[in-house]
């Protein structure tokens, strides 16, 4: 199974905002699709995402030169390459160095001559990515209210998110996180909030008065929904720290009209964790501030799951360092941070062998692509963070997994 062309252009994410689409052909005519996802709340160790920056189109943000880049640069690198042999084609593109490609450009071709692999196998994505190892169905982590950059200046905290760890199956989980997302709004306009406003990824994003706002109402709603917090179905916070720390350590958050040391939102976090169900919280130090990870897992780590986003960019070094330096205990992984399937593997399976959990994750500007549903069975986390459960973008993936449900009767949940 032969690769012997790329096609790719440029298309628009579910924020409106250019990203790229690809197309691998194999030898035998069998041909597959992948979109490319983007972030807005980059952290600065990511990959290179490639914009055009031509004022006049799209203010800068056109994808037009990644798209030319696989056609006329990555295609005849790898044209004649097998595409059953990922990593393979990964290192070549690796090789022409992905701040010149571009990482959207180099992703795009990585999960579409992954997906016509599978095509040209006969074999269900995520069993042609598990590649051997134990495939498992995801529990979902949810989007119900969101501040930060994705939900125009209410709190700061970017994710209050549910996480339906106590039940038994995904499409269980599922459900549950439906009512609650429905609750949620009927507990929020009963205090009188607006619940006009829907963020990026789909959630409520009301103007709170403040973070902990965002946590007695996340809580009330699990609760209103019939399900017990804490035990079925807990909380998980992304503060998205970096986005709100500024120079000299300091972490403002002005919705709670205090700025914070990196001990005071240590401080802040632990007391959360006590008064509300919060089993995990993604970035909830600046991204670069390993003295304060490494104080925070020494805090909260026994008990809570501590996820780096920002903190680690799904970089292998990187998370080396955060499993040498007991700096954190589970990572988040986006391909497009690192921009290929094979290095998103080994940032998986190295959390994995270290005892780490991770958590496979959605962009806030996503596509109606799946692949991620299958990336995160195939990847056996045991996670996966898509935004809120409405909008298809975000529905593709959770409806994609529901079909993995029905059809492969996999195992559920992490271990
Ligand atoms: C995050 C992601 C997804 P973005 O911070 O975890 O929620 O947001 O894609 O904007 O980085
Ligand atoms: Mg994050």
């Amino acid at each position: 199974m032969k690769i012997a062309s790329l096609d790719a252009w440029e298309i628009l994410d579910s924020r409106g905002r250019p990203t790229v689409a690809v197309e691998a052909t194999l030898e035998n005519g069998v041909t597959a699709q992948a979109q490319v996802p983007s972030g807005a709340s980059t952290g600065t160790h990511e990959a290179l995402e490639l914009r055009d920056g031509d004022p006049k189109r799209y203010r800068g943000k056109g994808t037009r030169k990644a798209a030319a880049h696989v056609r006329e640069l990555i295609a005849p690198a790898v044209r004649g390459m097998d595409a059953g042999d990922q990593a393979a084609v990964d290192r070549r593109m690796i090789e022409l160095g992905k701040s010149t490609m571009g990482a959207n450009a180099i992703l795009g071709v990585s999960c579409a001559v992954a997906r016509a692999a599978a095509l040209a196998r006969g074999a269900p994505l995520w069993k042609h990515l598990a590649a051997g190892r134990t495939a498992r169905l995801p529990v979902p982590m949810v989007n119900i209210f969101s501040g930060g950059l994705h939900a125009g200046g209410n709190v700061e905290f970017q994710d209050f998110l549910a996480l339906p760890n106590g039940l038994p199956s995904y499409s269980e989980a599922l459900h549950a996180v439906v009512l609650i997302h429905a609750a949620a709004r009927e507990a929020a306009e009963r205090r009188g909030y607006r619940m006009t406003g829907v963020a990026d990824e789909g959630g409520w994003g009301p103007p709170l008065p403040s973070n902990q706002a965002a946590l007695e109402l996340l809580t009330e709603a699990i609760e209103r929904a019939g399900y017990k917090p804490g035990e079925q179905v807990s909380i998980a916070i992304d503060a998205a720290a970096s986005h709100f720390h500024r120079e000299g350590g300091r972490y403002e958050l002005k919705s709670e009209g205090r700025v914070l040391s990196a001990g005071g939102m240590i401080e802040l976090l632990e007391q959360w964790c006590m008064r509300f169900p919060v089993l995990s919280i993604e970035d909830g130090l600046f991204e670069d501030d390993w003295d304060g990870w490494r104080e925070l897992t020494a805090r909260l780590g026994a008990k809570t799951q501590l996820i780096g986003d920002d903190f680690f960019t799904t970089n292998p070094a990187r998370v080396r360092r955060g499993i040498d330096e007991r700096a954190a205990n589970a990572v988040l992984v986006k391909m497009n941070q690192i921009g290929t399937l094979t290095e998103t593997f080994e940032v998986v399976d190295m959390a994995r062998a270290a005892g780490w959990r991770a958590v496979i994750s959605a962009r806030s500007g996503e596509t109606e692509d799946s692949f991620l549903a299958d990336l995160a069975t195939a990847a056996g986390a045991g996670q996966i963070k898509v935004g809120s459960i409405t909008r298809s973008e975000r529905l593709a993936k959770y409806n994609r997994l529901l079909e993995i449900e029905a059809r492969a009767g996999l195992e559920y949940g992490w271990r």
